[in-house]
């Protein structure tokens, strides 16, 4: 669609006014929240993600993209709701240690809110002691970790064991998600759910709670 592309152009040339306008053009239009957000911007992050790679773009630019993207989110973000009935439970969700991304989570996070669940983001560079004592404080009952480096994946391994050897591991569904994860590692690890976006991760939260 014609508009979408155009704001994932305004994106790449972080023209934050004019994607702004976009979005509340494409919205008024009838395009839906999720498509501005799974076609417009989260696409043009993924350009920003092979510009990184190929050195056509560098550290300073793809923040400047993060917070204009960020900027965006805010517009759909009340229009990204799923539904919000009773509590499904309380989740902590962070970025594990090593690992700074953090936009992918905080979509998950608004989703899983939206959802009626309870939850806690509790940021990025979180170590397993740190998980462990907030799940503690929190009584969570879901723990999501993310992770966008494959550096950083063996860490969610490192806290599904720090769990289990604190004794809580069945006190709490692990929920693991962020680009480089899959099923199958999420199976070699020990956690309980994976999900590839935030949509689903929202529904299978409330699955695992019930
Ligand atoms: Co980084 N970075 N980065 N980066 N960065 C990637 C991830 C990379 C793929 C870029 C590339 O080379 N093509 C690459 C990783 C390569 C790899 O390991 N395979 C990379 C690298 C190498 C690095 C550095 C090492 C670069 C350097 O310093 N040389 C460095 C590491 C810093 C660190 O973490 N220690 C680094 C730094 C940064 C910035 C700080 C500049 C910035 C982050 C800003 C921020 O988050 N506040 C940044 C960014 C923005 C990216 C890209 C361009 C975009 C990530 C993003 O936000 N995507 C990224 C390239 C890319 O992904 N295309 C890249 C949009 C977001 C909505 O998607 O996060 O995938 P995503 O989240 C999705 C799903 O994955 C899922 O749902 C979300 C929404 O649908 N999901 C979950 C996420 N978490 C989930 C948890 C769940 C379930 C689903 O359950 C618990």
């Amino acid at each position: 669609m014609a508009e979408l592309k155009e704001i994932t152009e305004t994106l790449l040339n972080l023209d934050e006014q004019r994607m702004l306008q976009l979005i509340n053009e494409a919205l008024k239009d009838g395009i839906s929240a999720e498509a501005i957000l799974n076609d417009g911007l989260i696409a043009g992050m993924d350009i920003v993600g092979d510009k990184m790679e190929n050195g056509d773009m560098f550290i300073p630019e793809v923040l400047m993209a993060a917070q204009t993207m960020s900027k965006g989110v805010e517009v759909i973000k009340p229009l990204l709701t799923d539904d919000a009935s009773s509590s499904k439970g309380t989740v902590v969700i962070g970025t594990v240690k090593g690992d700074l991304h953090d936009i992918g989570k905080n979509l998950v996070a608004m989703m899983m809110e939206s959802a009626g669940l309870t939850v806690h983001n509790v940021g990025v560079d979180i170590n397993p002691e740190k998980f462990i004592e907030l799940i503690k404080e929190t009584n969570a009952n879901i723990l999501c970790l993310s992770a966008l480096l494959t550096t950083t994946m063996p860490m969610m391994k490192q806290t599904i064991d720090a769990l289990s050897e604190s004794g809580i591991r069945d006190q709490v569904k692990v929920m693991v998600g962020g680009a480089p994860v899959t099923q199958a590692f999420a199976n070699e690890i020990g956690a309980d759910a994976f999900a590839p976006d935030a949509g689903s991760a929202a529904k299978s939260a409330k699955a695992l709670v019930h």
